[in-house]
């Protein structure tokens, strides 16, 4: 049995949820559930704040758990990070009033800032050789210049309006972060073969979805043509029409590929172009 520890209620919730049940894990989720099992895999999860994640990850309460890195890294515990997710990205920044003139990191010496990431802005600073008060505030940090209670704060940032309607410029990027998965350092060989399984299906299915799966229809002259324009896995599958001198064409694609090689496919004389999606892409 492994224990995964996802998010209660937050900006990371739906989509830890989103992904263990594309993983074709099926959960029992009742609402303000604490705990649910899941019924065709050797997993339970819990339901929790993302601050407590890596710290209940690295005590064994829960064996894995899904967090955004700026607070694994800001908690610092003995965790692995084994994978990155790819949602809830934003980036940890150091902001200042926007109508003062930046000149560079000597602006934050001696200056006040309010976080809730002390140990990252602290370290961020110390190997800047920067020094600097830092204040811990848990919410709520944007306010603080305009109430006087910081000259800057650092936090997180993803489209910047926040800051704007504060009144804040962004100055330094502190880190890029987005969701991560986070291991205990230390799993039994039993847990550590499940968690093996969850990462296959979680890679089979972030695979597909930056793949599409394409069929189109051309004249068979063209179709040497149309193979080299399409940077498929391997060789594509090619099926005569009933239509006498023509075939089908189907071959799996990335999708940002997709975008840039439509034009030369019809110019190919590529016809009744389908991108369907994929579900699973084992390799
Ligand atoms: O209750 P619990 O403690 O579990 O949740 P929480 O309120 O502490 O966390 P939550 O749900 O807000 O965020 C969870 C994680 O989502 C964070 O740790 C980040 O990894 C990630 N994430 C992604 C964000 C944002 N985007 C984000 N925009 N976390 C917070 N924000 C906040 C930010 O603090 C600021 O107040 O949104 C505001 C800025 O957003 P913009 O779009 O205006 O720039
Ligand atoms: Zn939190």
């Amino acid at each position: 049995m492994l224990r995964i520890a996802i998010q209660k209620s937050g900006r990371l919730s739906q989509e830890s949820l989103d992904l263990i049940m594309e993983c074709n894990i099926k959960v029992n989720n009742g609402k303000g559930k604490l705990k649910s099992n899941a019924v065709n895999f050797p997993m339970e999860i819990l339901y929790l704040r993302d601050d407590d994640i890596p710290g209940y990850v690295a005590d064994h309460v829960a064996d894995i758990g899904i967090a955004g890195l700026n607070v694994v890294l800001e908690k610092g515990k003995n965790n692995r990070v084994v994978m990155q997710l790819g949602f809830s990205k934003c980036r940890l920044c150091l902001a200042i009033p926007k109508e003062i003139d930046y000149d560079g990191l000597e602006f934050f010496s001696g200056k006040n800032i309010a976080t809730s990431y002390p140990n990252l802005t602290e370290g961020y600073l110390k190997e800047k050789g920067i020094k600097a008060d830092i204040h811990e505030i848990s919410g709520s940090v944007e306010i603080a210049p305009g109430i006087g209670l910081a000259d800057a704060i650092c936090d997180i940032v993803s489209s910047g309006s926040t800051l704007i309607s504060n009144g804040l410029k962004e100055v330094e990027t502190i880190m890029s972060s987005e969701a991560v998965l986070i291991a205990n350092a230390d799993l039994p060989a039993e847990k550590e073969m499940i968690l093996e399984q969850f990462l296959f299906r979680i890679n089979a299915v972030q695979k597909a979805k930056s793949f599409k799966y394409i069929l189109l229809n051309a004249p068979n002259d063209k179709i040497d043509q149309i193979i080299d324009i399409l940077p498929g896995m391997k060789s594509p599958t090619v099926v005569p029409l009933a239509m006498e001198g023509w075939s089908s064409l189907h071959s799996v694609i990335n999708e940002e590929k997709f975008w840039e090689i439509i034009d030369h496919l019809k110019q190919a004389g590529a016809q009744g172009i389908l991108v369907v999606p994929i579900e699973k892409m084992i390799l």
